[in-house]
């Protein structure tokens, strides 16, 4: 298999921390996309994913998988023991429920602030993010505050269980770990409040899955 991705950036790290969770990571080649000089949003890039975003998982038959909850669902389900995605309806139900609300409320929100309100990668690739990006800052700040709303929702979810989906680590915890990740980034701050979403970070900072990603 393939990863195209570039080290560091909070959406190939949800699938370089899936890898390990997994020890998938030897079976894995990482092929380096050039994000700040738009190497995602060339027709080569595009013929393997059209939204033009890594990471996108090239399988041994040639089939491309894109989007990290796809790809971690395939990865999570190759040796027929799911850890991530759930086992039971009802736990592939909430992961997959959590999971979205993870999407929407913190990690698409904190990137869209990010490509949107800030510098985000360069003018490289301003001509790919417009019409959009003439309003950037009323989007961008928009969706910052979505973002610290999302991190409110978390932290109370995480003041009455141990993980995000439930009693288990999940796919869901590696998203708002990335969204974390990503804020950080974004320079947006965890507000002091959020003491559950607080420690539950520190905790599932001490994962070797998450301290050394593939
Ligand atoms: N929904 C996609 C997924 O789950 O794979 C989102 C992927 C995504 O947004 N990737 C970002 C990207 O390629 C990288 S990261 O900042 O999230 O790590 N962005 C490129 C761009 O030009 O927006």
């Amino acid at each position: 298999m393939k990863v195209y991705d570039i080290p560091g950036f909070p959406s190939p790290l949800r699938i370089r921390v899936v890898l390990a969770e997994k020890g998938l990571t030897s079976q894995v080649e990482f092929i380096n996309i050039d994000l700040p000089a738009a190497e995602h949003k060339q027709p080569a890039f595009l013929a393997m994913n059209p939204a033009g975003t890594v990471p996108v998982l090239e399988l041994d038959d040639g089939f491309y998988l894109s989007e990290c909850t796809a790809i971690t669902e395939y990865l999570d389900n190759l040796d027929g023991n799911p850890t991530l995605t759930g086992t039971t309806p009802k736990e592939k139900g909430v992961i997959h429920m959590m999971q979205k609300r993870a999407d929407d409320q913190l990690i698409d929100a904190i990137g869209i602030y990010f490509h949107h309100a800030t510098d985000g990668l360069g003018d490289g690739l301003k001509p790919y993010k417009s019409p959009e990006w003439a309003d950037r800052t009323v989007w961008g700040e928009m969706h910052r505050d979505k973002a610290i709303k999302g991190m409110k929702y978390f932290d109370s979810v995480l003041k009455t269980q141990p993980y995000v989906a439930g009693d288990q680590f999940s796919m869901a915890d590696i998203t708002v770990w990335a969204g974390l990740i990503f804020a950080g980034y974004a320079q947006i701050k965890v507000p002091q409040a959020c003491t559950a979403l607080i420690a539950w970070n520190a905790k599932v900072g001490e994962r070797p899955s998450v301290k050394n990603p593939a």
